[in-house]
């Protein structure tokens, strides 16, 4: 799939941006409009709403925003489903890389197990486990949900599934009429194993036995979406990349971000990656397909495996590398790669700060000439999202 492969040092930032004038061949500064809806944008942050002040400080920086229901920067996800349903399996592939295949050993979840993870957001994953009800008299819903921000609610899409959309639906009215502003996010799960047609009859009757039963109660705008995924394959990483999403409020301003990148550099699609997890926290408002992610997730692979036999000390929070006296080199990763695919002829990758990685597909129309153009621009996108997220 790889042709060739070059490192290259980026073009320092300057206040303004170099566009390519299609007509003269030529490149030109001038101020663009991309150059002032950015600084809008920026504004826009300053004078945006302001959570009450927390006695705990988050410990990494996320935006003004509140972007917890607990206002310390940190969302929290739940993991809820039916016994086997592979709520443990999801948590372990998806953030401890456990291979998908060794998930078979996993044994049942008998107490509630936190997932952690450090990366731009910060958030917290719960694995429940699924025998049993917490909507019981038992347990305090003010407890159970008063500080989670979204329900992943994983249904075993090969099993019969008629008691977990019992039992889902019993938990989304619940949360309705109890915590109207927790996202509910539908796992229809294991669909690996399903052939097409069983695949989309599955997945249509689920969201229709739900919506009926939402609609029935008087909810038909319930913050409920649904999503097919496998551990088997990237479906898992896509959703998650979704539900995680929804919880960051600098959302509008880093797509609008990376919009204005792809019309500048002419890339037909970019996304902001958090290497470690995989999962993407933006891209540009192009229509997404499972295709491009997966060409990206299996770069990030290579450039990682890469970058660890090759790479060299990474600044440390003071902006000092361990080893003082080495001479000035790049501070960024950074690889341009050629593929023998139509469509998709080119892949960059940058690396934007210690958890991020912007990953562009670029057509034939963005040849390596254009590349200056393309290191320029990534600049000012990385300037303008160290502003965004000034801790990271
Ligand atoms: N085919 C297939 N099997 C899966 C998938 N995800 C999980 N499994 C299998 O499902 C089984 C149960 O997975 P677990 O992750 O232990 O399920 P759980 O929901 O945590 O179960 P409890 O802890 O008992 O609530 C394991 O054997 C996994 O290998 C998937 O995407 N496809
Ligand atoms: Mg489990």
């Amino acid at each position: 799939m790889m042709t060739s492969s070059y490192l290259s040092i980026p073009a320092p930032y300057q206040p303004f941006e170099m566009i390519n004038d299609p007509g003269t061949h030529s490149c030109r500064y001038t101020m663009k409009a991309s150059d002032l809806t950015m600084m809008r944008y920026l504004q826009d942050l300053h004078q945006a709403e302001t959570p009450a002040p927390v006695a705990q400080t988050p410990k990494y920086h996320t935006g003004r925003l509140p972007n917890s229901r607990a206002q310390d920067g940190k969302p929290r996800l739940m993991l809820m489903g039916q016994k086997r349903s592979g709520k443990s399996s999801i948590s372990s592939v998806v953030f401890h890389k456990l291979p998908p295949s060794e998930t078979l050993y996993l044994e049942t979840t008998t107490h509630i197990t936190k997932y952690s993870v450090h990366s731009i957001l910060d958030f917290a994953i719960y694995d429940l486990p699924g025998h049993i009800n917490y909507l019981d008299d038992a347990y305090d819903d003010e407890a159970t949900f008063g500080e989670v921000d979204a329900v992943i609610w994983v249904i075993d899409a090969q099993d019969e599934y008629l008691d977990a959309i019992n039992a889902l639906n019993r938990t989304v009215l619940i949360l309705q009429s109890r915590f109207p502003t927790i996202n509910v996010e539908v796992f229809v799960h294991k669909v690996d194993g399903l052939s097409e047609d069983y695949k989309s009859d599955t997945f249509r009757d689920i969201i229709q036995r739900v919506q009926d039963e939402l609609s029935d109660a008087g909810y038909d705008n319930a913050p409920v979406s649904f999503y097919q995924t496998s551990i088997f394959d990237d479906s898992i990483f896509e959703a998650f990349s979704k539900v995680i999403q929804k919880l960051i409020p600098q959302l509008p301003t880093l797509e609008s971000l990376l919009n204005s990148l792809c019309s500048n550099c002419r890339i037909e699609k970019a996304y902001l990656f958090d290497v470690l997890s995989k999962i993407y926290i933006a891209t540009d408002t192009s229509p997404t397909d499972i295709g491009s992610y997966e060409i990206c997730s299996g770069y990030i692979d290579v450039v990682v495996d890469i970058s660890e036999i090759y790479g060299w000390d990474r600044p440390t929070e003071n902006g000092h590398t361990a080893d003082e006296d080495t001479e000035d080199g790049m501070q960024d990763g950074e690889s341009l790669i050629t593929m023998e695919k139509k469509g998709n002829n080119y892949l960059y990758l940058r690396e934007i700060n210690k958890y991020l990685a912007l990953i562009c597909l670029m057509g034939e129309d963005s040849n390596s000439e254009k590349k200056v153009l393309i290191d320029y621009n990534v600049g000012v996108f990385k300037e303008a999202l160290s502003k965004i997220f000034p801790g990271a």
